[in-house]
């Protein structure tokens, strides 16, 4: 089996190599590069842990041959579930010198989605962290094994595992010295990304070599990144935003240095960016404001912080103002997606674009479409949806064919969901979403996906989700709620997600009960109507008793 090919039409694909943008250039040849040109400079910095590029080739080179001792195949999907730590690049830098797929779980997933992804990715093999921010994954792969029959090895990070009763295999057993595969095919789908998941669970996103690699070394002569920049992970690094936006990726492509934070608080983050010399990181709006605040009183050394990259979800444009005065960086908005479109404020754009809108494009070739309901074009200034396509925008998910009707336009456009307006000179300002999804501060929800779980509890006769606005998340879920049995209460339903093995940012932060949804006289309301009115009425509500 080898790897799915990229799925843009051949006249596409021919122009955006004939531009430059799509090299050639693949995820093993870009290590072996670096192992090359810089073998003793510093890859990554985890805890005390220094890797040099060399070092991180050898590793890499050592899973890869490992991973095809135990019988993977090339094109085969392994479900890499791992948080912040050094390991994460030598199993995916590794899955990639061996042509195996890896699928980004992030290390907030729970049962419910790593089983999902598993079993759309039909995962072959799952690897995970043993423990990891205070959760222990073994439990987790046990239940995960009974799930995704296809599902052949589990390989754990870290820990004391030597005999494992279960047959788990430790990281350090993935290794050998077997022959490798030539490279893989630039245009060969290299990772599969998750999606925020607008409706129902993540979807699964195919990029290419070719496309994810003309997307982060675009994106660091945008963000100025070079072999002297350090990079700061704050955020989860299986995550688009930290991972390409240009984040470790585009740092290990420019021969510069990544330093892991094993979480983004300002008391974890602010002495390793003392410590390594930290350049640029990369935060969602809720920890930019907790930055900004502790960094009044912080004894460290932020100084040699350059540029503050935030996105993920939108940036209010008063906290934007503060950047500079707290932290005494420049400010950069992100606002991109896994699906591919990325925009960025560029470093000398004046105060009020970098303040007040989320960007443009990387390429020339991003084609934005701002439209209104029924598909026409609106003008520059006026709210509409958007819509995308170019050379690092996917033109279909992976294996989702109902998904792939919903999200792209005939022509192959990309329904982003967001309601932007475009202003004179191509700047974006994102004015929210048409769906029905929370960004909790940057975390996207599902409303469907959490109301089927709400549905789930026999005491709960109907649920509707919805995004409530909040000073601190950006936005945070509300659950309304009709018991089918009297006297149910809020505690209850929360404890009741809480135990459904989910990412704990989906369980609701408030759940309101209610004795029934308002329907119209025809007795027919669509669930965005519905939801839609619920938050009008709760945001009324709070406004009256504030
Ligand atoms: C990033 O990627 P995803 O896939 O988790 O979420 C994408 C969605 C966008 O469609 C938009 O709704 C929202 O997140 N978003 C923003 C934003 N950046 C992302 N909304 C307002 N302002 C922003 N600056 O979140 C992502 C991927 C790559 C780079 C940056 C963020």
């Amino acid at each position: 089996m080898s790897a799915p090919r990229q799925t843009w039409p051949e006249t596409f694909a021919a122009r955006y190599r004939a531009a430059g943008y799509w090299r050639g250039e693949t995820f093993p040849a870009l290590l072996r590069r670096q192992a090359a040109t810089r073998p003793d400079a510093i890859a990554i910095v985890d805890g005390a842990r220094r890797w040099t590029y060399g070092e991180l080739h050898r590793r890499a080179e050592a899973h890869a041959a490992g991973f095809l001792a135990l019988g993977l195949a090339p094109g085969e999907r392994v479900l890499v579930q791992l948080g912040n730590v050094a390991e994460f690049f030598s199993v995916v830098f590794g899955l990639f010198r061996a042509g195996l797929l890896p699928v980004y779980a992030l290390a907030a997933h729970r049962l419910a989605e790593v089983a999902h992804l598993a079993r759309c990715s039909q995962a072959a093999a799952y690897v995970a962290c043993e423990h990891y921010a205070g959760f222990d994954y073994r439990p987790l792969a046990r239940a995960l094994r009974a799930e995704a029959p296809a599902l052949r090895h589990v390989v754990m990070v870290g820990g004391e595992l030597i005999a494992d009763a279960d047959g788990f295999l430790p990281l350090d057993a993935v290794t050998g010295t077997g022959p490798l595969p030539d490279d893989p095919d630039p245009a060969s789908v290299a990772f599969l990304q998750i999606s925020g998941g607008s409706t129902g669970l993540p979807k699964l996103i195919p990029r290419t070599h070719d496309d994810y690699i003309y997307s982060f070394r675009a994106s660091n002569e945008i963000c100025g990144v070079t072999a002297r920049t350090v990079y700061l992970a704050a955020l989860p690094v299986a995550h688009n935003f930290p991972m390409s936006s240009p984040g470790h990726m585009g740092t290990l492509h420019a021969g510069g240095r990544v330093v892991l934070a094993p979480a983004p608080s300002p008391e974890v983050a602010f002495p390793l960016i003392a410590r390594e010399k930290v350049t640029l990181t990369g935060l969602v709006p809720p920890l930019a404001l907790l930055w900004m605040q502790a960094a009044t009183t912080t004894a460290h050394d932020l100084s040699s912080l350059e540029v503050l990259q935030v996105g993920g979800a939108k940036f209010a444009p008063e906290a934007a103002r503060r950047v500079r005065s707290t932290l005494g960086c420049a400010l950069q908005q992100v606002f991109g997606m896994a699906e591919g479109l990325v925009n960025y404020t560029r470093l000398d754009d004046p105060d009020a674009v970098v303040i007040e809108t989320q960007g443009r494009p990387i390429s020339p070739d991003d084609e934005v479409l701002v439209v209104d309901d029924l598909g026409h074009p609106v003008p520059d200034g006026t709210p509409g949806h958007l819509l995308t396509r170019g050379p690092y925008t996917i033109r279909a998910y992976h294996d989702d064919r109902a998904a792939n009707a919903r999200s792209f336009t005939p022509d192959g456009f990309y329904r982003t969901g967001d309601i932007v307006r475009r202003l004179p000179g191509g700047n974006l300002e994102v004015q929210g979403r048409a769906g029905d999804h929370i960004n909790r501060a940057g975390e996207k929800i599902s409303a469907e996906e959490v109301e089927d779980h709400l549905l789930a509890y026999p005491a709960i006769f109907d649920a509707a989700v919805v995004a409530m606005p909040d000073p601190l998340l950006g936005e945070r879920s509300c659950a309304f709620v009709i018991a089918r049995t009297p006297g149910l209460k809020a505690s209850e339903v929360k404890a009741f997600m809480r135990g459904r093995d989910i990412a704990p940012f989906k369980v609701p932060d408030q759940v309101v009960l209610v004795d029934a949804f308002a329907t119209t006289a025809a007795g027919k309301v669509s669930r965005k109507e519905l939801r839609a009115r619920l938050r009008d009425m709760l945001i009324a509500r709070e406004k009256e008793t504030a």
